[in-house]
């Protein structure tokens, strides 16, 4: 789990390395053993099971029989890409790929055309995966701000995201930055219970930095690990929302320099390219660092995934398959493929 901090650290000198105090736990999903892995896999599977409908299976079906890669092959497949959320630009790229492939011979077969898809697919993701690292900072917590537009699954994450630093040994604090609505503060207090972590709230309507400001106090007097920041949703216009997000920083930054230190921005699978656009607004407004996608599980376009890792030159840190706390994996590019493309049904 939470991948980032697993890798080596090359952050400037205010960080250190946190790769020997990750706790074994979180290896749990990496261990060698096939069949653990195999069931993990599965559960992956079955959890992409209405994007697997819609593509994956539609994918065979379209081949099925078929003796070579010919046009209309070819329109079929790009129905489906298109279909599927993996965008206009990355289906004519991987079209293009296939047409050069078959050109040149390389590829006649429409039975490893699907080989052939699961690995350009899975390139797209790779490139965009990580490689900045992130680390523990020696000094107070390591802040993570969650931002998104209202309903996405912000809160939700946050709790999942709770759980697994608790699996893992760290100590955690939650921030209610959403004082938007009195309920928004209720629902953070939940999971912290749940979670068994203190909250810092103030009431509704009360300044969101404020909240923060005395939330990052507390996390350094009681040397809390990991502090994790919900945000409102929804402010009266889209300005003030902005305007309310980079305040919230700004105020972070004069008491710890550095945070936050992850800006972790919350997209829903199921709006599909509107996920795209909300990733573009709040990236130009706050710098985002990482992106949860949620509600995969409820979604026949998880080709959004490979859209908005193409699209968008942020790493795509977890995705959200359920509503439970255990609903949060760290994404994983060839866990993904090989979910998505599994044959079991
Ligand atoms: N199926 C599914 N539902 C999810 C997932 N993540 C969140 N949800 C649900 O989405 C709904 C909204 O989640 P919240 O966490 O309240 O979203 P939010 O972004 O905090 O919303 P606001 O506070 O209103 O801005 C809840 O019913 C969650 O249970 C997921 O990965 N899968
Ligand atoms: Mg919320």
């Amino acid at each position: 789990m939470l991948s980032w901090f697993k890798k080596k650290d090359n952050s400037p000198s205010d960080t250190e390395s946190t790769a020997e105090k990750t706790p074994s736990a979180e290896h749990e999903n990496n261990t060698p053993s096939l069949k653990g892995k195999g069931s993990f896999l599965a559960k992956l599977s079955a959890k992409l099971d209405k994007t697997k409908e819609n593509f994956t299976y539609r994918l065979d079906t379209i081949l099925l029989g078929k003796k070579e890669i010919d046009a209309a092959l070819l329109e079929e497949l790009e129905e489906l890409l298109v279909t599927a959320d993996i965008g206009v630009a990355t289906t004519e790229e991987l079209l293009e790929s296939i047409r050069r492939k078959v050109k040149r011979n390389e590829l006649s077969d429409p039975e490893k055309l699907k080989d052939f898809l699961k690995k350009e697919i899975r390139k797209y993701i790779v490139t965009s995966e990580d490689d900045t690292t992130q680390a523990m900072p020696k000094k107070g917590p390591f802040v993570i701000m969650v931002i998104g537009v209202n309903g996405v699954g912000k809160t939700t994450t946050i709790g999942k995201i709770a759980h697994k630093f608790i699996a893992s040994g760290k100590s955690v604090m939650l921030a209610a930055g959403d004082t938007f609505r009195a309920a928004a503060v209720s629902q953070l207090k939940i999971w912290g219970e749940r979670n068994g972590v203190p909250v810092v709230a103030h009431r509704e309507g009360a300044d969101p930095s404020s909240v923060v400001f005395d939330a990052l106090n507390s996390a350094i007097a009681k040397n809390i690990d990991i502090l994790l920041v919900d945000t409102a949703g929804r402010m009266h216009t889209k300005d003030n929302l902005m305007e309310e997000l980079k305040k919230i920083k700004r105020v972070m930054t004069k008491k710890l320099p550095r945070a936050p230190h992850e800006t972790l921005l919350v997209l829903d699978a199921t709006t599909g390219q509107n996920a795209l656009s909300q990733a573009r607004l709040f990236n130009d407004a706050v710098n985002i660092t990482g992106l949860a996608l949620t509600k995969l599980d409820g979604t026949s376009k998880g080709g959004i995934v490979i859209n908005i890792c193409r699209e968008m030159n942020i790493p795509l840190r977890f995705i959200g398959v359920g509503e439970q706390i255990e609903d949060l994996r760290d994404f994983n590019a060839e866990e993904f493929t090989d979910a998505l493309f599994t044959e079991e049904k």
